[in-house]
C-alpha cells in the first residue's frame, strides 16, 4: 500500500509518528516544531503543518519563534530540560532564514544536545535559479549555504529528490536518538521538492520507537579501571552533563558514599549530587571553587563521568598537578572517554556507575582525606555567605544577586544561563539542589541563549518556575523570544542585569593588559576616542515592557527579593530589573584559564600580563 503525499507532507506525518524509550518510559521523540517562514518553507513544510493540524492527522504543534538561531537554542533547552529524550524540528526559509540558525547548530552540537533543523535551499530543479537568497557558486552549482551546516552537524543531508527522505529521516532519528553520537540534525530540503508529491510505502509512517540505549561497560575495561580506582589514595570525580542526562544522580550518590570520593561538578553537571551532600566539593576548574581545585590540584586518580573536559573544567590542562596523575574515563561516548589518555570505560553513566560501586566493594578512601575535604569545605561555606551578603554600595554585587535568587528559589525552580560573568560566579557559588536546577549553557557559552533557552526549558517542564538570568550584553543580543513567551502565554521569570556593558570581559581584558578597552556600553569620550564617556539614554527595562513583558524595577536587594516574589506569584512573564556594580569583588577559583598573551607590545599593562602568563603556563601540561 502507498500512500501519496508531498515531501513535506511525509516529514511531517513521519515526524509525528517517532518515539523514544527508555527505563520502560516512551515520549514522542519530535514534541513540536518552531519555524519562521519564508518563500522557502511556507508552501512546503508550512502547508505540511497546517494540514496537519486541520485533519488532526499527526500533529506537529508549531510555534512561530522571532528568531531562527533563537528557536534553536529553544529547542536545546528543551530537549536538556528532557533529558535528550526530547527535541524539537525547526524549519526555516532558504538563505538567511537558514544560515540564522548555524550558530544553534553548532551550540547544540557541542553541548550534545539533539535539534532537528529544517533549513530550506534553492531548486533542486534549478528552474529558476538564482532564486531570491540563492548562494550562486561560480564554482558548482551544487553549493548552497546549507553546506555550512555540515562541520556543526551530527548528520547532514540534502532531500534532492523524494525517493532519498525515507533513509535521510531514519539516518537522521538513529543520531538524534544515540546518546554518543547526538547533536545537531540536519535535513536541507530544497523548496521545490518539498512540495513534490510521491507514492510513500505506508510503512513509512508507521509508528517508530527509538530504544535509548544503557550500554553497560566491557568487562576488562571494568577490570582496569577497577585497578586503578583500587589504588587511588587521593581520587576525585569530576562530574559532567553525562550523569544527569543519563539520569544518573542517585547511582553518583551511592558510588560516592559507598567510596568517600568526592564530587566535583561542571558546568552541564551541577546539581548531579545535591551541594550540601557530604560527598559534594563543588564547581572544579577555571571558575570552579577553590575546595574542588585544592582537591583537583593533589588528585591522583580523577574519574570523569560524562565530562568532556572542557578547558574551563580542566583549568586549560593546570588543574590537575599531580605529576602521576591518571585519568578513568567513564562515558557513553567513546570519543569523550579516550580524553587524557586516560582508561576508557565507554558505557553509559548510570549503568557505569552502577558497575563500578559493585566492583569496587570494599574500597573507601582514608577517614584522613575525607577530612581534609571536608575542612575546605567548611572553611569555603562562609565565603560564599559573605558573597550572597556582601552590602555593596553603592550598587549590589552581582554576587548579592545570585545569593538572593539562590535563597529564594525551590528545589525544582530552574535557573537558566549562558555567557558573560555571571556562568563563572554561578559555578563557583551557586548552591543547587535537583539535577534541573541549574541550566547553564557553558559548551558554545553562547550570549543569547538565556531567554530562549528559558523558553524551551518552561516548555519541557511547565510545572517548574523558570529563572533566566541576563546580562545587558546578552539581553541586547536576544531579547526577542520574550515575545513569543507572552504570545505562547507561557511564563518566564527573567532576571536582567545591567552592568553597562561586558562585566566578564572587561575583567578578562584587565587580567590580558588590554585596560578593559572596548567592554563597556558607554558614549565615545570626544577627548579620549574612546567608548570611556557618560552612561547611555539606554532603557533596557523599557524595552522589555515594549516587548509584552511585565516589568519591576529594583535598587536594592530588598527590592530585588520582593520583586521575585511578585515576579513567582504572577502567571505573566516578568522581567527583574536590577543595576550592579561590575567592579565589585568575587571570591577566587584560585585556578586559571589559557589566553594567551601578546608576546611582544608597547603598551606595559600586555607586558606585565604576559609576564604573569608566561609563569602560569608553566604549569600546563599534556595528560599522556
Ligand atoms: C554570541 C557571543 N558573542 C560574543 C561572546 C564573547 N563574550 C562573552 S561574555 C561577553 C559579554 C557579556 O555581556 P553581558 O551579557 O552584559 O554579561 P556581563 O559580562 O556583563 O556579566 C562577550 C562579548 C559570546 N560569548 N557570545
Ligand atoms: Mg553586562
Amino acid at each position: 500500500m502507498t500512500v501519496r503525499l508531498t515531501v513535506a507532507q511525509a516529514l511531517v506525518r513521519f515526524l509525528a509518528r517517532q518515539y523514544t524509550e527508555r527505563d520502560g518510559q516512551r515520549q514522542r521523540l519530535i514534541a513540536g516544531c518552531f519555524g519562521i517562514f519564508g518563500h522557502g518553507n511556507v508552501a512546503g513544510v508550512a502547508q505540511a503543518l497546517l494540514q496537519a493540524h486541520e485533519t488532526g492527522e499527526a500533529d506537529l504543534k508549531y510555534y512561530l519563534a522571532r528568531n531562527e538561531q533563537a528557536m534553536v537554542h529553544a529547542s536545546v533547552g528543551f530537549a536538556r530540560m528532557r533529558n535528550r529524550l526530547q527535541a524539537f524540528a525547526c524549519t526555516a526559509s532558504i538563505g538567511p532564514g537558514s544560515t540564522n540558525m548555524i550558530t544553534g547548530a553548532a551550540l547544540a552540537t557541542i553541548n550534545r544536545i539533539p535539534v532537528l533543523l529544517l533549513p530550506s535551499d534553492f531548486f533542486a530543479t534549478r528552474a529558476a535559479s538564482p532564486v531570491l537568497q540563492e548562494l550562486e557558486d561560480p564554482r558548482s552549482y551544487d553549493v548552497s549555504v546549507n553546506d555550512a551546516f555540515k562541520p556543526v552537524s551530527r548528520y547532514w543531508d540534502r532531500i534532492g529528490r523524494p525517493e532519498q527522505l525515507p533513509s535521510a529521516l531514519l539516518a537522521a532519528m538513529r543520531v538524534l536518538t544515540d546518546p554518543a553520537e547526538t547533536g545537531a540534525v540536519t535535513l536541507a530540503l530544497p523548496q521545490d521538492v518539498q512540495a513534490e508529491a510521491h507514492d510513500w510505502p505506508d510503512n513509512l509512517f508507521a509508528e517508530r520507537t527509538w530504544f535509548v540505549p544503557r550500554p553497560r561497560p566491557e568487562p576488562a575495561a571494568l577490570n582496569r579501571a577497577v585497578e586503578v580506582l583500587r589504588g587511588a589514595r587521593r581520587p576525585l570525580i569530576v562530574a559532567g552533563g553525562g550523569v544527569i542526562y543519563s539520569e544518573a544522580g542517585d547511582a553518583l550518590r551511592r558510588f560516592a558514599e559507598a567510596t568517600g570520593i568526592g564530587v566535583s561538578d561542571t558546568q552541564a553537571g551541577k546539581g548531579a549530587l545535591a551541594w550540601d551532600h557530604p560527598c559534594a566539593v563543588g564547581g572544579v576548574g577555571a571558575t570552579g571553587s577553590p575546595v574542588a581545585n585544592a582537591l583537583a590540584r593533589e588528585a591522583d586518580v580523577v574519574l570523569g563521568v560524562g565530562t568532556r573536559y572542557s578547558d574551563f573544567t580542566t583549568a586549560s590542562r593546570t588543574a590537575f598537578a599531580d605529576p602521576g596523575v591518571r585519568f578513568v574515563n567513564l562515558n557513553v561516548a567513546a570519543f569523550d572517554a579516550g580524553k587524557h589518555a586516560g582508561i576508557s570505560l565507554v558505557a553509559d553513566a548510570r549503568a557505569g556507575l552502577e558497575a563500578l560501586t559493585q566492583a569496587l566493594g570494599g574500597y573507601h578512601v582514608d577517614e584522613a582525606y575525607t577530612a581534609r575535604g571536608q575542612e575546605l569545605e567548611a572553611r569555603w561555606r562562609p565565603v560564599v555567605e559573605q558573597a550572597y551578603h556582601l552590602g555593596h554600595q553603592p550598587l549590589p554585587a552581582q554576587t548579592e544577586v545570585l545569593g538572593a535568587l539562590n535563597e529564594f528559589m525551590d528545589t525544582r525552580d530552574v535557573v537558566v544561563q549562558a555567557a558573560g560573568s555571571m556562568p563563572g560566579d554561578l559555578q563557583m557559588l551557586w548552591r543547587a539542589r535537583d539535577p534541573k536546577q541549574y541550566h547553564v549553557e557553558y559548551g558554545y557559552s553562547c550570549m543569547g541563549y538565556e531567554i530562549a533557552g528559558g523558553l524551551g526549558a518552561k516548555l519541557a517542564d511547565p510545572g517548574r518556575e523558570v529563572f533566566v538570568l541576563v546580562g545587558d550584553g546578552s539581553y541586547l543580543m536576544m531579547a526577542t523570544e520574550i515575545v513569543t513567551a507572552v504570545s505562547e502565554r507561557i511564563k518566564l521569570n527573567i532576571v536582567l542585569v545591567q552592568n553597562q556593558g561586558f562585566g566578564s570581559i572587561g575583567s578578562l581584558s584587565e587580567s590580558v593588559g588590554s585596560q578593559r578597552f572596548g567592554t563597556s556600553y558607554r558614549y565615545r569620550d570626544p577627548a579620549t576616542g574612546m567608548l570611556d564617556g557618560g552612561v547611555l539614554p539606554v532603557d533596557l527595562a523599557a524595552n522589555a515592557a515594549s516587548l509584552g513583558a511585565d516589568v519591576l524595577r529594583t535598587r536594592t536587594i530588598g527590592e530585588f527579593r520582593a520583586a521575585l516574589a511578585q515576579s513567582r506569584a504572577s502567571d505573566r512573564t516578568t522581567v527583574v530589573y536590577i543595576e550592579t556594580d561590575p567592579l565589585a569583588p568575587v571570591p577566587s577559583s584560585e585556578s586559571w584559564w589559557d589566553v594567551p598573551v601578546s608576546e611582544t607590545s608597547a603598551l606595559e599593562s600586555t607586558q606585565k600580563a604576559r609576564a604573569a602568563y608566561e609563569a602560569a603556563k608553566r604549569s600546563q601540561r599534556m595528560y599522556l
